[in-house]
């Protein structure tokens, strides 16, 4: 057996299932082994649309996510997507061919692991025959339990040798428990609920990890607190009264204005960033604000505190409870409106729909056991403000490098994690174009999913950007494109849709499920989202 097939079979051992990639000289025989010792494969188009698509994968299942590409060009193809997992702290592992030590004038050649480290990625490598097996395991294990994307460097050459006898992966450890927040802080933080009158809960990532989710409702139903998440965070306390939404740009008014007075925030597992304060807005200035994380460089890097907290979010929402004792649950503020209650004037033109009117069409049709996944660009509000998600694993929102262009990418990763929800991936015109080739993925993989463009013609972002400015903004506009035929000659339904009259055919393709459907929503370019325009502001 050759270091290649003993390093698949290895890694299929210690739980790897599902595995994305495109092929090369350098990975054929490696991604044949995987294949071969049972785990799934799934060829993408492009590297980058392979490491997105096992981000969603990761992202969903809460598994590791696999992608194996080709030495060199195969990397550097995986690299933007590679950012954006890094910078979600995606528990990621790319399995990288690479050149042999002594191949130094090879046209491959780049420092793989400078590459991998500056955007983000740990560099780990296949060091020797004897080692391979353990050095494959070390990188799985370190992408799973320090939640990193890892770059496992494979010289070819090593690859390519006999493997060794008898070498065993590395044992897994045990199971660690959470941190527990030190005693006086929780004093100190129960303190301070216990004299707050108008509490507030934003719960981050962190706290959707940490599994947070039920202990955070029950500690707002004990001290009377509004729940609010921040984007990526979004649906974790779905169903629940007390629930206000998203913080941030996508807050409707009356959640904004609960956050705005609310007297005491806090933060679980959330950085308190610009997007999720409103840059700083929907912190009142007499707020006292506690922040809960694991990590001590998170306290305050974004908005000033009053008290930190290093710990799990969910043991600290727990001791909370247990530190505030029975008492009365507290008097709670009344659930504001949602965004779809909201009245708008509607963009009335003949072959144009309002993507405010297409969204809320869309929440009505669609099934509520979905994982909606979004894309970047001005249009990223509509779904996300006015799209229903049933839990934080049916919101994927990969925006941590604010790129255009991976949500079809990860929204396919996605659905192969969660075959039993409708998946459906909602992107801009824009990133739906630079996603083209895989359209050829989601067709061959034939997976039961919506694809939504919010097609302005237009980056509109920047249109709505620049304009404002008075500067042209021509550049950023364009002639229009057929994206459903596009989509049809891709082997996937195709539907353009101008008025909520045109979605009649998607209920019929819901009943069937049959190929994926994309629909090309030709919306109304003139609509401009207010969390955009509050964004230009800063
Ligand atoms: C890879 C990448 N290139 C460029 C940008 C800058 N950018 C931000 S939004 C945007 C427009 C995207 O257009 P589209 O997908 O059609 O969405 P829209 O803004 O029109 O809703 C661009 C080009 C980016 N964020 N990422
Ligand atoms: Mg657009």
């Amino acid at each position: 057996m050759l270091v290649a097939e003993a390093v698949g079979r290895a890694l299929v051992e210690q739980g790897v299932e599902v595995v994305f990639g495109l092929t090369g000289s350098g990975n054929m025989l490696l991604s044949n082994a995987l294949r071969d010792a049972g785990a799934a494969y799934h060829g993408a188009r492009h590297e980058g649309g392979a490491v997105s698509m096992a981000d969603g994968y990761a992202r969903v299942s809460g598994k590791v996510g696999i992608c194996t590409v080709h030495q060199g060009p195969g990397l550097t193809n995986a690299t933007t997507g590679l950012t954006e997992a890094a910078k979600s702290r995606t528990p990621l592992l790319v399995l990288a061919a690479d050149v042999p030590a002594t191949a130094r004038r090879s046209n491959f050649r780049i420092d793989q692991a400078g590459l991998a480290e500056s955007v983000g990625a740990v560099a780990e490598h296949v060091h020797s025959p004897a080692t391979a097996v353990q050095d494959a395991g070390r990188a799985l294990a370190r992408a799973r339990s320090d939640r990193r994307a890892v770059v496992l460097m494979l010289p070819i050459d090593v690859q390519a040798a006999p493997a060794p006898d008898g070498v065993a992966a590395p044992p897994t450890g045990p199971p660690l428990a959470p941190p527990r927040p030190a005693v006086a802080a929780v004093e100190a933080v129960a303190e301070l609920v216990r004299t707050a009158r108008r509490p507030a809960i934003v719960a981050g990532r962190g706290a959707v990890r940490a599994g947070a989710g039920p202990a955070l409702r029950r500690l707002g139903e004990r001290c009377g607190a509004i729940l609010a998440t921040s984007a990526p965070a979004n649906g974790l306390f779905t169903g629940d009264p007390q629930a206000v939404g998203i913080a941030g740009g996508f807050a409707p008014p009356d959640a904004a204005e609960l956050l705005r007075d609310s007297d005491l925030v806090l933060a679980f597992g959330a950085s308190l960033n610009h997007w999720t304060t409103r840059h700083g807005n929907l912190i009142g200035e007499e707020a006292c604000v506690v922040q809960v994380d694991l990590d001590p460089d998170a306290i305050g890097a974004n908005h000033p505190v009053d008290a930190g907290v290093i710990a799990d979010a969910a043991t600290t929402a727990e001791a909370l409870i247990e530190a505030l004792g029975s008492g009365d649950a507290r008097e709670r503020r009344t659930a504001p409106k949602r965004w779809r209650d909201e009245p708008f004037e509607e963009a009335r033109t003949q072959d144009r729909i309002d993507p405010r009117t297409l969204s809320i069409a869309l929440d009505e049709l669609l099934p509520d056991e979905r994982t909606l996944v979004v894309d970047s660009g001005h249009f990223m509000g509509w779904p996300s403000m006015y799209m229903r998600v049933p839990d934080p694993v049916g919101f994927v929102f990969p925006q941590a490098f604010q790129c255009v262009g991976l949500g079809l990418a990860t929204a396919i990763g996605a659905a192969v994690a969660r075959r039993d929800r409708l998946t459906v991936a909602t992107l801009g015109d824009g990133g739906a174009l630079m996603a083209l080739p895989e359209l050829e993925t989601l067709a061959r993989l034939g997976l039961p999913l919506l694809v939504v463009v919010y097609d302005d013609a237009a980056y509109g972002a920047e249109v709505h950007h620049f304009r404002l400015q008075g500067a042209a903004v021509d550049l950023a506009q364009f002639p229009e494109a057929d994206l459903a035929a596009l989509a049809e000659a891709a082997g996937c339904h195709g539907l353009t849709v101008r008025s909520v009259e045109d979605l009649a055919r998607l209920s019929d393709w819901l009943a069937a499920r049959d190929r994926p459907l994309v629909i090309d929503a030709k919306v109304d370019p003139s609509v401009c989202a207010e969390w955009l325009e509050d964004a230009f502001r800063h």
